[in-house]
């Protein structure tokens, strides 16, 4: 809803509540406004997002805003705001400074709080966007429930350890909290989809039984050209934006994850997650032009080193394996200077995945296992498969606080893999 002008304000109330994931298949779930996800936030650049939480919880819980460039203070994270008491209310206000799909997401006891449902997008639109036909948010997530639909604990030493090791994924698959989701396209018509990967830890590759898409867009908004592909990988917390269509009345299209093996206990799968109807012929003014935008890229690729971030993983007697960052659960790194260009070698050393997610800053992927990346993209989020190398450029603008940097994997981040740094104006 409009106030003031260039304000957009929405109240989110955090509670638990009964979610219906298919016909006769109910969950509880917690979440906002009693929505899974909960609700699909819109405003333009330049806006100023305000949004009103309250707490209706058992337990506290906090919004972070994930990919926006906000200050550190609207973060989100315990580390820069007391999480809210059962009962409590918070106002985040903040200006949207970038165009894109972005999401917000609880980050305390996110094991439990992101897995019921505590997640929902938050798209940023820019008068300049590309014309579509339409323009929808899919947000990805899987459920682990029992025969009765409960949502289960691993109590015993071996499922507790395949779930820290794993992360937590389940075989209830889920499109915007339903099962076996029908998706709607006309003929004819182009649209973009913004694919959010919301859940704990499962590796998306999404593929429309064949077809080509153009993927447009990333975490930190459009690409400078369309790319075209028929599937795209999509870790927990990336986003990708895509133009699909124009496709034939009467196709039916399987929207799928592709199997994608990522050194986990559980077998990886092709799984179906959705279908795509194709409905009677439309008209189109979608148009999407050559160079979507210019990207400037911050640093060449030889551009020396300023730090280095090394994720692992080590032997821990009560919990079979901790997470680590550079040898330490939970760590606290260096300071960061405003203004001062950062070049970090990002690497993982362990034998399985894990997506990399940088808090409050865009950066761009200069270097892949010593190769140059096939195109520029802003970032905020990035996978790193085992025993891979990367090299990061992020500018740290005027926006001095605590920040943090962890694995994506929800599982990973809560058992260590995780690390704090202070954003400063001096060091
Ligand atoms: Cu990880």
């Amino acid at each position: 809803m409009k106030n003031r002008p260039n304000e957009v304000v929405y109240n989110l109330e955090a509670s638990k509540f009964n979610w219906d994931i298919a016909p006769g298949k109910t969950i509880e779930a917690w979440g906002y406004n009693k929505q899974l996800p909960g609700p699909e936030l819109r405003a333009n650049v330049g806006d100023t997002l305000v949004v009103r939480l309250t707490n209706h919880l058992e337990e506290p819980t906090l919004i972070h805003w994930h990919g926006l460039r906000i200050p550190a203070a609207m973060d989100g994270t315990d580390v820069v705001q007391k999480p809210l008491a059962p009962g409590e209310v918070f106002e985040y206000r903040f200006v949207l400074p970038d165009a894109g799909t972005f999401w917000y997401h609880s980050h305390a006891n996110e094991t439990v709080q992101m897995e019921r449902g505590m997640y929902g997008s938050l798209i940023v639109e820019d008068p300049t966007d590309p014309v579509f036909d339409g323009d929808k948010v899919l947000m990805i997530d899987d459920m682990k429930l029992n025969s009765d639909n409960e949502f289960t604990r691993p109590g015993w030493f071996v499922p507790r350890i395949v779930e820290r090791h794993d992360g937590r994924e389940g075989d209830t698959l889920l499109i915007n909290g339903k099962e076996n989701s029908v998706i709607d396209i006309a003929a004819g018509q182009t649209e973009r989809w913004r694919i959010v990967n919301s859940s704990s830890a499962r590796y998306f590759t999404l593929h429309l039984g064949g077809k080509e898409f153009k993927m447009i867009g990333t975490d930190g908004g459009l690409l400078e050209h369309a790319r075209t592909l028929t599937e795209v990988l999509i870790t927990p917390g990336e986003r990708v934006d895509i133009a699909v269509g124009p496709f034939e009345e009467g196709e039916t299209i399987l929207l799928e994850s592709l199997r994608y093996s990522r050194s986990t206990f559980l077998r990886p799968k092709r799984q179906q997650f959705a279908t795509v109807n194709v409905g009677e012929q439309k008209a189109s003014i979608a148009y999407l032009p050559e160079t979507l935008r210019v990207i400037e890229p911050l640093a060449r690729q030889d551009a020396a080193i300023t730090r280095k971030v090394r994720l692992s993983v080590g032997p821990s007697l009560a919990d079979g394996m901790d997470f680590l960052v550079n040898g330490d659960v939970h760590a606290h790194d260096k300071p960061v200077k405003v203004g001062e260009l950062q070049i970090w070698e990002v690497s993982n050393t362990s034998l399985m995945d894990h997506p990399f997610h940088l808090h409050g800053f865009f950066f761009q992927l200069i270097e892949e296992n010593g190769k140059r990346p096939e195109y520029m993209a802003w970032k905020d989020t990035v996978n790193l498969p085992p025993r891979s190398k990367l090299k990061i450029a992020w500018m740290p603008d005027d926006r001095p606080g605590r920040w943090m940097y962890h694995c994506h994997i929800i599982e990973h981040h809560a058992a260590g893999m995780m690390a704090h740094f202070e954003l400063v104006k001096s060091l």
